[in-house]
């Protein structure tokens, strides 16, 4: 008998595929204004600064996708999956992926994001995006919205905080969780973002025996409403200045990958705002193909699946 074909949509950020594609990812990021000459070049510095101009988040999808398409075949081999990429700014987009499972004619879809706390502004748009796609193909799609306390993420990141925790000997650390801010508003719709985020960090806190540790936001866009804070930059001031903390160990929960907010805003800019204090600040690694992170995405796609 035929194996039941599987899609699984895995989606991602996405980054520009050059740095002569960064003014229309940009553009698409600002749904369809282009960015002034300034903020296009602000942001080539950053793209710059980071490796040199080279784009790692293209690479780390890549090879998540790539991983989570073996590991499903293999633990569940009466089925076969193919997993396809949805990126939100940049080709392939969440439309092409979804276009390309029909062509492929898999008998249904599920969908999965690269990012495990969901937000109406972040996983929510996701999957609005696929599902009116899927919706007009006349494909069958069901989504996984957060799997932010799922086992074997909370060990991947526990084993990462022990780790870097280890190496500060006995002196004493601040753990810093930190994610992706977002417009204040959020709070006002009764988004569940903050609480998962809080539900992951305390978890995680917990499991590696860190009894001092807080939650701050990173990488708020430029805009001019409000959006959620504290702000790392001003947490690593205040806890210097009121708190003569030293040592800060950063957690990046909200992030799966090595990408542009990690690597300039936390190994660059926080960095630098660390040493100009006194303090020695370092970061965990990020989860990229880690086994345990492909383990918790099988998993959640598996247990959709069944439902
Ligand atoms: O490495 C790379 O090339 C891409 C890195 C990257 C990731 C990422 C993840 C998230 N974002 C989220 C929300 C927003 C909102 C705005 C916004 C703007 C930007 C800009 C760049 C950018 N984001 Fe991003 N984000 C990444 C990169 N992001 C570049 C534009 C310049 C800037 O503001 O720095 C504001 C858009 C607007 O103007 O309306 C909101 C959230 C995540 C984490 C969840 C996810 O991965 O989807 C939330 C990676």
């Amino acid at each position: 008998m035929e194996k039941e074909h599987i899609g699984v949509l895995v989606m991602s950020y996405g980054t520009p595929e050059s740095m002569d594609h960064i003014e229309q990812y940009y553009t698409h990021i600002r749904r369809g204004h282009a960015p002034t000459a300034e903020q296009l070049a602000e942001l080539t510095e950053r793209y710059e600064a980071i490796v040199g101009g080279v784009f790692p988040l293209r690479e780390h999808t890549n090879q998540q996708v790539a991983a989570l398409e073996e590991m499903l075949n293999l633990e569940h081999p009466d089925k076969r999956f193919t997993c396809y990429q949805g990126l939100k700014h940049a080709s392939p987009f969440i439309e092409d992926g979804i276009e390309q499972m029909v062509k492929d004619g898999v008998s249904r879809g599920i969908g999965v994001i690269l990012a495990p706390h969901y937000s109406t502004m972040s996983v929510g748009a996701y999957i609005k995006r696929a599902q009116e796609k899927a919706d007009e193909q006349g494909l069958s799609m069901s989504f996984v919205e957060s799997y932010h306390l799922h086992p074997k993420l909370l060990q991947a990141l526990t084993e990462r905080v022990r780790t870097n925790l280890a190496s500060f000997a006995d002196e004493h650390v601040r753990v810093l969780f930190t994610a992706h801010s977002l417009p204040e508003k959020i709070v006002e719709m009764g988004d569940p973002y903050p609480n998962q985020l809080l539900e992951t960090a305390r978890a995680v806190a917990d499991a590696a025996g860190v009894a001092d540790w807080q939650f701050a936001w990173q990488s708020a866009g430029r805009t001019s409403v409000p959006w959620l804070g504290p702000d790392i930059q001003d947490v690593l001031h205040t806890i210097s200045q009121e708190e003569q903390i030293r040592n800060v160990l950063v957690c990046p929960i909200g992030f799966v990958s090595d990408h542009l907010e990690v690597l300039y805003d936390l190994d660059i800019e926080s960095k630098q705002t660390a040493a100009s204090l006194g303090m020695k600040l370092e970061r965990t690694a990020s989860l990229n193909s880690d086994p345990l992170y492909m383990q918790t995405l099988s998993d959640v796609v598996y247990a959709k699946l069944s439902e």
